[in-house]
């Protein structure tokens, strides 16, 4: 989640409008002491019942793709993706060598878009479809070999989730404690530079992000519990894992001690568990601040690699602080003990995580060699890493749009400049900017497209299992110089790159002496050889990489 400043509302009632399209629903306006109780709710306990999993054990590995449903594939023309249209697009993420996919929130939601305002938790987005359909792609998506993970966004729900509407409703309803009250606004309060308490008519309630995504109250246990059978209701139906959204938000202790507080950990130990208990799940964090603490065992055991994304462009730009960052940061140290549940990531659906809210190729100005180069060392270095949809077809945002939304359109699948083969109707959102020549219709037919590269490093990744789930060792850089290796029991593969602009010579230390080097990538070029120093000598091109295994 972790929506910039620029994104949140400007006040809860205009959030309102924009996102109920009710005045009436307004929290500063209406709340009151309302006259009726709301609906009942069912926030029923579901016990486990695994259905258990034909996947391999490394399909945890990925490459995972993280896909918008409502900008992927439209199936019935209302202009909107939904989860049909996702399963007529699963032949080709097989084809692309995908063996993991994130689906950002297909729970029902407030905000008709991005989902990250969920109105019901054990039901599907109104526009996405039904539970069939969902359990119709988890079947067609394991046919395949593809894992499923869906979006749990456990720190907040919508203002208009029923449940919340109870807690609001008076001081004294059985769910008031589910989310965080005081009697008035507070004051001494700002994140993300505004105050975080809204008055509610009944007392105040509190919400991190936006007036219309109220934060639980995560110390009550019947919350917990709560989560915990929704996570089970999923997993039941054969979910293969979540993404955990905006897990440094979760409790607060006052106005200076708001983020990534040592009862978030508990917290997302208590889910763990609950994943843990099902057979070959995975999990990841969203976790801005503080990657490397909440993918240890004892918190979420899994978490994105914020930070290397920006450090993994930016050497492709030749820039040697970069080059080092980007060669370390997966090395396993005391203040990185869990670097290898660290999930690698070039971009993703929010702009925060961009260079300038762009996605990869306006960021990197269409430059295909640069491109390459932040691709590869993403697929190479993590034993989980995901892609964005589109990426890898360089995709750019989208026409006369800024903001997150600029990184949420249509998925380019052909050239057409009206409905880019996302839609035979109007597209809900306007087209990437260079739908015309960045398609999935054109590159497919081209051995040389970004799209063939995707391909053939996830193909090589796969190839290879120390470059799946093997350990990374030896991260070095010198100069725009980079090399690691990957380990797997007695399989080892080394990985370099010259992100420099001019050919050189990379220097590698502390191999298995006098073993020689058979090339994995590129084709070209000849075996490599280990001295009886255990130094190998390598030749690279300018803006290039090159794999080997460690042979015998
Ligand atoms: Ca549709
Ligand atoms: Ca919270």
């Amino acid at each position: 989640m972790a929506l910039p400043r620029a994104f949140r509302a400007p006040s809860a009632c205009l959030a309102s409008a924009l996102l109920c399209g009710a005045l009436a629903a307004c929290g500063g306006g209406g709340g009151g002491g309302a006259a009726t109780e709301p609906p009942p709710v069912d926030v029923s306990a579901v016990a486990a019942a695994d259905p258990g999993t034909a996947l391999p054990a490394s399909w945890k590995n990925g490459a995972f793709m993280e896909i918008h449903v409502r900008a992927y594939k439209d199936s019935d023309g209302d202009g909107k993706g939904d989860l049909r249209g996702l399963i007529q697009s699963l032949d080709y993420l097989q084809g692309l060598g995908i063996t993991g996919l994130w689906l950002m929130p297909v729970t029902d939601s407030q905000d008709r878009d991005h989902g990250y305002s969920v109105s019901n938790y054990r039901g599907i987005e109104r526009d996405y479809g039904s539970l069939a359909d969902f359990d119709e792609l988890l079947a067609q998506a394991h046919a395949r070999g593809i894992g499923v993970i869906i979006d749990y966004v456990i720190n907040h729900s919508a203002f208009d989730n029923p449940i919340f509407a109870h807690s609001r409703n008076s001081t004294a309803n059985a769910y008031r404690d589910w989310y965080v009250w005081q009697a008035v606004v507070p004051a001494g309060w700002s994140i993300f530079g505004s105050n975080p308490w809204y008055g509610a008519g009944t007392g105040a309630y509190f919400a991190a992000f936006f007036s219309q995504m109220p934060d639980f109250n995560l110390r009550n246990t019947q919350v917990l519990d709560y989560h915990r059978s929704n996570l089970r209701f999923w997993l039941n139906r054969g979910v293969d894992g979540f993404r955990f959204d905006a897990v440094g938000n979760l409790v607060e202790n006052g106005p200076a001690a708001w983020e990534n507080q040592p009862e978030n950990d508990e917290v997302m130990n208590a889910m763990r568990q609950v994943v843990a208990g099902y057979a070959n799940r995975y999990m990841v964090c969203e976790a801005p601040g503080a990657p490397q603490r909440y993918a240890a065992p004892t918190s979420c055991g899994g978490s994105f690699a914020f930070g290397q994304q920006f450090n993994m462009v930016n050497a492709t730009s030749g820039d040697v602080a970069a080059v080092a960052a980007t060669a370390t940061y997966y090395n396993t140290g005391p203040t990185n003990p869990s670097a290898a549940t660290l999930a690698g990531f070039l971009s993703n659906h929010d702009s925060f995580a961009s260079f300038n809210g762009n996605r990869v190729w306006d960021w990197v100005g269409g430059n295909a060699a640069r491109y390459r180069l932040a691709a590869a060392t993403n697929l190479l270095q993590s034993t989980t890493p995901f892609i964005y949809y589109g990426e890898e077809i360089g995709m750019a945002g989208g026409a006369g749009l800024s903001g997150d939304p600029k990184l949420r359109t249509p998925m380019s699948w052909n050239g057409n400049a009206v409905n880019a083969g996302f839609t035979t109707g109007r597209p809900f959102r306007a087209l990437s900017a260079n739908v015309a020549a960045n398609n999935v219709a054109a590159q497919e037919a081209d051995a040389n497209s970004l799209l063939s590269f995707y391909k053939a490093v996830i193909s090589l990744r796969k190839s290879r299992p120390s470059l799946m789930s093997g350990s990374y060792v030896a991260g070095t850089a010198n100069g725009t110089l980079a090399s690691f290796r990957r380990v797997l029991g007695a399989e080892q593969t080394l990985v370099v790159f010259n992100y420099g602009s001019t050919p050189a010579t990379a220097t590698i230390d502390g191999l298995p002496a006098g073993v020689t080097l058979p090339r994995l990538w590129p084709a070209s070029g000849g075996a490599g050889s280990v001295d009886v120093a255990g130094q190998a000598r390598i030749d690279l091109q300018a803006q290039s990489f090159a794999v080997f295994a460690v042979g015998p």
